[in-house]
């Protein structure tokens, strides 16, 4: 496949202002006739040639300004006409077929209903058309279809029109009078329940929302529409932004690639990010849900008021909206745990990205597929970047650069270059040598050194950018680090400072400190960086005791245990040193279930210990089973030794009643995390105990916990509470997922021969992304089962992308990563990972997607 480059992009040749969209509607033949109004770009290198894209489109009928016109000519996919004037009126007609689009790109059928997605570029295999998104045009769109089949047909923006005919069928006519990119246009026909809201807007003006299921999940939206009521309050206040149209529409769909999607005044939500209650929904799919539906809700202003000049500039709105979603769920619940997880899921899904052969700059260069550039790394480090912003301006002055940007940008397809200069110029910022963080790919490490002489104590940072695909050297980047020194004598600092690491070395000097001062760094993680600091266990648990940035105290805790453990994996524990280290941990965690100042959802954060993926990125071919057991020996031994504080804990948890408040939730946030080290430690007591918490639950959240530490114990009550759970919730996709990835992702010896008996259950389909993930993607996740030393999981995956290509590349090309992590790996698993990226490659007919994923996953 052609590789597209950044540096190649020129304006659109012709611009688009208008398109009207005909659709009579049905299963397996819906016919699509397109009107364009097309103008030559005056801004354009002024060629002749109108180039529609197309996607697997046959053209029936071409008409130019309404005549019959034959001289037109296809080139790979695109309709190509050479246009004599500067205006005309172009229309296609197609016949596309819905029911067999497996791929969930374009147009589509799930379940009997009919709905799009249109992003990146699903829209040329809708409808010939330049799909490309700094091409806006104004939509009407008109649709008709069998009334019994289509009950509901939606589109974007407003309904004008709507009618019947004698022979069942009835029509529906929307126009959306802001203009936008093809990859926002959506349309939904169904038989689908609503229920409704309202929304009234600072302005005074009456917002009609509603959010539409299949008939029976009426009673599961009630927190997807608080959720999208307090994101529009929330836009309001804190950005400025004010709703734009008089309906706010939702659809949920149970077969979806991804999450959601903004489209204009209809988003388009995967069912797991909108369908909950508290027997069927854990809190964390609570959390998920109010963040997602924030995120699609606020791209309206950043993504569709103001989009992408094109598909390098992802970031500008995904990075841009990722950190609005964070602000927001961090206002809506505890900033500090909200802080604390995003990091969580940076380290786990990105550092590991950044570090690998697929790492690219969250403005990315080039690509074959853009499909594949839809991660970790365009979002969530995409994220970080523009809190930097936040980070050294203040939110004050960062909020004078947004509204700048909104203001200079509104109606436009813009650039991260855009965006960025406008924070400069609205916040009043230099961000020359910044703009490094949109280029330079990799997660920047900085070494600290502190030295004490006299009343002075000394910091010294160095940071190394490491080279990466394509990027051989680096130059030093612009890293905001807060910062704090704390007195032993007092556990108190003088006040945080604010370091601005430029160069690739540079010194600090502190006077006043008559005793070596203990060093906070990098508070609330202000810089998405790898921290090498040499600090003492005692320092640690100083800081973990007494550090007042609620991120430090749960740092201070993981770098204890990654210490210790990144130690012990590479052999270099005598047992005196593994003793003390141990201890060390113990009486951290013990202080930390003791502490009557922590709320529960924070005690529970300082408790988890590091995943094993974030571990294994400390450790240069590594083996990934030797992290495994290190971890589970350590927490086998926290188990034992605080036996009887788990199991208080456990008790005391137990006896908190349902409910959403933030004490019940940490509550029962912690009641499964004493589950978790008992079963490292006794088998039989938290079979037992676990048992009582599923027989006793009264919400997903206890019975999921409950189950999952069963699920990876070798205990008769294992197979009766899978059982009891599919049985209870049958029928219920979201829940089955569950039922699938608990088995998938355990502890259990035999989690591999679960995985493959599951992939032949009655359950479980290709065709829907949910299930695929939630077998497929949670299994290559848990290491003790992937990493098997004899290859099997890496053939495991590797036959589910041969066969599931076929039917969906996208989801496909998402499961390629996991075995691309080899060079990272020991030597013999890492030959037989790359043996199935190979045996992967040799196949003739792949998917662009998995095609690209796997040969940048062997380079
Ligand atoms: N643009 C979508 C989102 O991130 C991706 N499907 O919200
Ligand atoms: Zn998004």
């Amino acid at each position: 496949a052609p590789v597209i480059n950044r540096a190649d992009y020129r304006p659109p040749a012709w611009l688009v202002p208008e398109i009207a969209l005909d659709f009579a509607l049905s299963l397996d033949a819906t016919r699509v006739k397109s009107t364009l109004k097309v103008e030559r770009n005056a801004a354009a290198d002024g060629s002749a040639t109108l180039r529609l894209n197309g996607d697997g489109l046959v053209a029936q009928e071409v008409l130019v300004d309404g005549q019959a016109h034959n001289d037109w000519r296809m080139e790979g996919g695109d309709l190509l006409i050479d246009l004599p004037g500067d205006a005309h009126e172009i229309s296609v007609e197609t016949v596309i077929n819905p029911a067999a689009n497996t791929q969930l790109s374009g147009l589509y059928a799930s379940n009997g209903m009919l709905c799009t997605q249109c992003e990146a570029e699903g829209f040329r295999r809708i409808a010939f058309f330049p799909d490309r998104p700094d091409v806006l045009s104004v939509y009407s769109v008109r649709m008709a279809g069998d009334k019994s089949a289509f009950p509901v047909l939606l589109s974007n923006g407003n309904p004008v029109a709507a009618g019947e005919a004698a022979d069942g069928t009835h029509l529906a006519e929307w126009h959306d009078p802001w203009p936008k990119p093809s990859y926002l246009f959506a349309l939904v026909a169904g038989d689908l329940v609503a229920t409704r809201d309202q929304f009234v807007t600072r302005s005074g003006r009456t917002v009609d929302l509603a959010i539409y299921v299949r008939a029976g999940d009426e009673a599961r939206t009630g927190h997807a529409m608080r959720s999208l009521i307090a994101s529009m309050k929330w836009d309001e206040e804190v950005y400025g932004r004010e709703y734009d149209l008089d309906l706010f529409n939702i659809v949920a769909v149970a077969d979806f690639n991804a999450g959601a999607m903004e489209n204009k005044g209809l988003n388009i939500f995967n069912t797991r990010y909108i369908l909950a209650d508290p027997e069927t929904a854990t809190d964390a799919d609570y959390d998920a849900i109010e963040g997602v539906v924030a995120h699609e809700y606020f791209h309206n202003w950043s993504g569709n008021r103001v989009t992408c000049r094109d598909w390098f500039q992802l970031s500008l709105k995904e990075g841009f909206t990722v950190l609005r979603d964070q602000q927001f769920s961090a206002d809506m619940g505890s900033a500090p745990v909200k802080r604390i997880e995003d990091v969580r899921i940076l380290r786990a899904a990105q550092f590991p990205e950044d570090s690998g052969p697929l790492a690219h700059p969250i403005r990315p260069d080039s690509y074959q597929e853009i499909s594949n550039f839809y991660t970790a790394t365009v979002y969530n480090k995409g994220a970080e970047v523009i809190r930097m912003m936040t980070v050294l301006a203040g939110l004050d002055r960062f909020r004078k650069g947004t509204d700048l940007y909104f203001e200079r940008h509104d109606g436009e397809a813009a650039t991260c270059e855009d965006f960025v200069k406008a924070i400069e110029d609205g916040a009043g910022l230099d961000l020359a040598q910044f703009r490094r963080w949109y280029a330079q790919a990799g997660t920047p490490r900085v070494d600290v050194s502190l030295v004490h002489e006299g009343e002075t104590a000394t910091l010294t940072l160095r940071q190394t950018v490491p080279p990466t695909p394509g990027q051989p050297e680096k130059l030093p980047m612009v890293i905001p680090l807060r910062t704090a020194l704390f007195d032993r004598a007092t556990g108190k600092h003088r006040g945080e400072e604010l370091l601005v690491l430029t160069e690739a070395e540079q010194s600090w000097a502190f006077d006043g400190f008559a005793q070596a001062p203990v060093l906070s760094i990098n508070r609330g993680f202000s810089a998405p960086v790898a921290i090498r600091s040499p600090s003492s266990n005692e320092d640690l648990v100083f800081l973990a005791e007494h550090d007042d940035d609620p991120f430090a105290r749960y740092e201070a805790m993981q770098q204890l245990v990654v210490q210790h453990l990144v130690a012990a994996v590479e052999g270099q524990l005598s047992d005196a040193e593994r003793d003390a280290g141990r201890r060390a941990i113990g009486d951290a965690i013990a202080a930390v279930l003791a502490d009557p100042a922590l709320d529960d959802l924070m005690r529970g954060e300082l408790l988890i210990l590091p995943g094993e993926s974030y571990l294994a990125e400390q450790i240069p071919a590594v083996d990934p089973s030797r992290v495994h057991d290190e971890r589970e020996a350590l927490k086998g031994w926290l188990g034992t030794t605080l036996g009887a504080a788990w199991r208080d804990l456990h008790d005391r948890c137990s006896a908190v009643p349902y409910s959403l408040s933030a004490e019940a939730r940490g509550a029962r946030k912690l009641k499964t995390l004493a589950l978790v080290f008992l079963a490292a430690a006794d088998a039989g007591e938290a079979a037992r105990r676990a048992k009582a918490q599923y027989d006793a639950a009264d919400n997903m959240t206890d019975r999921q916990g409950a189950l999952m530490v069963l699920c990876g114990l070798e205990t008769p009550e294992r197979a009766t509470a899978l059982a009891d759970f599919h049985d209870r919730f049958a029928g219920n996709m979201l829940v089955i997922d569950k039922w699938f990835s608990l088995q998938a992702g355990s502890l259990h010896p035999h989690a591999i021969d679960h995985v493959k008996a599951l992939a032949e259950h009655a359950d479980f389909t290709l065709t829907n992304p949910n299930r695929v993930r939630a077998l497929y993607i949670t299994f290559a996740a848990n290491a003790g089962a992937f990493h098997a030393a004899d290859g099997e999981g890496y053939k495991l995956l590797a036959d589910l992308i041969l066969q599931l290509d076929p039917i969906n590349g996208n989801v496909a090309a998402r499961c390629v990563p996991p075995l691309g992590r080899w060079r990272k790996v020991e030597p013999g698993r890492a030959k037989l990972m790359r043996e199935q990226l190979e045996r992967i490659a040799a196949v003739p007919d792949l998917s662009r997607d998995v095609r690209e994923q796997v040969t940048r996953s062997l380079e």
